[in-house]
């Protein structure tokens, strides 16, 4: 429930409704307290980026989407900031792509396992991994609560998705020889350097176009698919995106910086 009145005209409406969302995961135990920094972190590279989805996001997005329809068996995993932000979205996308939704938090309690998965069945889950005993393998050279996986979804993952990661296991992961698909607007962060594939963009805006993706490309043959991925570069993508911030920075600091208010 929002408890803040945001005017409609209000210029940061949109973020500060976003952000009502952080509180109110956190106050119903679904986000750590370290998820509200964490949010924070994305806002401010958000900001930078203009709100908005650029092109090297959405070519991440298609290559997204085409590698989750040849997955054999994905996995969606998930945290507190991402089930508090996209839970509709999620379930829909390991719907339509037929993947695990797995429940693997930095900041891990039994009391958020078992929240996280509630909210996501309240938006239709059927099934919600990684939580309590069902955690019970490891993914080797991990140390953080990170490390616990279900042996039923990430351990035998072939593609994991892991949106809002916060490090090592993007790494640890892709030793395992999965395939490693992240959201992150950070496009510095180690887990967008590590990824097989990074979208630079907000959560919130990148789900629907994910999902809309899918439901594009499930009409394209293996063979079209795979072409899809094969000619995809991370690298590229991150560097252009890079790029897309130093030219906004650029332009800004060209521009005039003081904003004259007239009298009334
Ligand atoms: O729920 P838990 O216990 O698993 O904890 C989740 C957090 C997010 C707190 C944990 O994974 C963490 O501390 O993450 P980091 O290291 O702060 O990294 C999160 C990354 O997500 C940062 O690079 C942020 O820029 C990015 N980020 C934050 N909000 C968004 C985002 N990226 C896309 N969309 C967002 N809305």
């Amino acid at each position: 429930m929002l408890k803040l009145k945001i005017p409609p005209n209000h210029p940061r409406r949109e973020s500060l409704l976003i952000r009502e969302k952080i509180v109110e995961g956190y106050e119903k135990g679904v986000v750590a307290l370290q998820g509200l920094i964490a949010h924070g972190r994305g806002e401010a590279f958000d900001y930078i980026l203009g709100e908005k989805t650029h092109e090297p996001a959405l070519d991440a997005i298609r290559a997204a989407a085409a590698q989750l329809l040849l997955a054999k068996y994905p996995v969606i995993s998930v945290n507190g900031n991402t089930v508090a932000l996209v839970p509709k979205e999620i379930v829909e996308l390991a719907e339509i792509v037929n993947a695990k939704i797995e429940v693997n938090l930095f900041y891990r309690t039994r009391e958020r396992e078992e929240a996280i998965a509630n909210l996501l069945r309240e938006y239709g889950a059927k099934e919600v991994l990684g939580v309590g005993e069902d955690a019970s393998a490891t993914i080797p050279e991990l140390f953080s609560e990170r490390r616990r996986v279900s042996p039923r979804g990430i351990l035998i993952a072939d593609v994991v998705f892991v949106p809002l990661e916060d490090g090592d296991r993007t790494e640890a992961l892709k030793k395992m020889g999965k395939k490693v698909i992240a959201v992150d607007l950070n496009p510095f962060s180690r887990t967008a350097r590590t990824a097989d594939i990074t979208i630079v963009d907000n959560i919130v805006r990148a789900m629907p176009l994910l999902i809309q993706e899918v439901k594009k490309l499930r009409k394209k043959s293996v063979n079209e698919l795979k072409e899809i991925v094969n000619d995809y570069d991370n690298d590229k993508i991150l560097r252009s995106m890079v790029k897309i911030i130093l030219e906004r920075l650029k332009r800004i600091s060209e521009s005039k910086m003081i904003i004259e208010i007239p009298k009334s």
